[in-house]
């Protein structure tokens, strides 16, 4: 018996022919933050989701990659499998070593669980805070499952909104192994890059040296907006002087990613050539980008390669 899933109203199905970009991605660049979606045949969402996104399979994440000029890439556990990890164990495992994959796990996962998760190329786990989509989980079980998973040598993904770091903060500190956060903590980029909520994250950053920022979704933070459809391809301009002042500041910890297939996006679907054309925007130097999108993501997820 197959499952059939009806898509949240007004869900936006990730962009179907998306354009190549112009800017030529470096050799070995890894998209360190995306997801997969089912298929909800396959893989059922989960009863607790907050949202019935539209499939978005491994095989069709590959094909991105390959389109984009990608290497490898990073599949994030989405809110809508909750902690049943098997559509992006499923695709990791037909990557051929080419992904790696950040989980949701709960307390109570198995030592055999983690051991198979690990070998299955899942190298962290997801701390989810953003109050739309998840509910929230205790933090003596978020303690629980870092020191579960510090053993393997493994990070944590934070999720959160702006306004919720400074309740966060002394949290996250003393999280006990190293910190990715997720699209620069999603700082309202109607404020000054140099006010006082930026400079909370900024802070944030200088805290640990072992606290990395993926400095992506521009397409989610923006509120000036897509490119024209008059052939302007830097669009997205109001994240640019957040996502650059990262990356100059702290060029050896940054990722970036193209969040595909995009959830929960409702003022327009991106097409992901364009998204990378993005990157030079907020890493200006070939250093940079080579720090952004080879070197760092390959030092995290994959240490072992050349
Ligand atoms: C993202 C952002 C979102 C969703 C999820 O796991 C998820 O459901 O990550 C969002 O809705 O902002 O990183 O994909």
């Amino acid at each position: 018996m197959t499952t059939s899933f009806r898509k949240t109203p007004g869900w936006l199905d990730w962009y179907a022919e998306p354009s190549r970009p112009r800017y030529r991605l470096p050799e070995g660049a890894v998209d360190a933050h995306c997801h997969v979606f089912g298929p909800g045949a396959a893989f059922p969402f989960a009863p607790e989701r907050k949202y019935t996104p539209c499939d978005a399979s491994g095989d069709q994440l590959f094909a991105l990659r390959d389109h984009l000029g990608f290497a490898r890439t990073v599949v994030v556990q989405a809110t809508c499998h909750g902690a049943d990890n098997s559509a992006m164990v499923d695709a990791l495992r037909a990557s051929g070593g080419l992904a790696r994959g950040v989980a949701t796990v709960r307390p109570a996962v198995s030592d055999a669980e983690l051991r198979e998760l690990h070998e299955a190329g899942v190298r962290g786990v997801r701390f989810n805070f953003v109050k739309r989509l998840v509910d929230a989980a205790p933090r003596q079980d978020l303690r629980d499952v870092a020191l579960r998973i510090a053993p393997y040598g493994w990070h944590v993904v934070v999720y959160f909104e702006a306004a919720d770091l400074p309740e966060l903060r002394d949290f996250l500190l003393s999280v006990p192994v190293p910190l990715v956060v997720d699209h620069m903590g999603r700082p309202d980029v109607t404020k000054d890059p140099d006010g006082p909520e930026f400079g909370a994250f900024l802070d944030l950053m200088r805290a640990r040296p072992d606290i990395w920022c993926k400095v992506t979704c521009p397409e989610r933070l923006s509120v000036s907006g897509p490119p024209a459809l008059d052939g302007e391809r830097s669009a997205y301009r109001d994240v640019v002087p957040f996502a650059r002042r990262v990356v100059e500041e702290f060029p050896d910890r940054v990722l970036w990613g193209t969040d595909w297939p995009h959830p929960n996006l409702v003022s327009h679907m991106p097409d992901d050539g364009l998204l990378v054309d993005f990157v030079p925007h907020i890493a200006p130097t070939p250093e940079l980008r080579r720090k952004l999108l080879v070197d760092n993501p390959t030092r995290l997820y994959w240490p072992d390669a050349g």
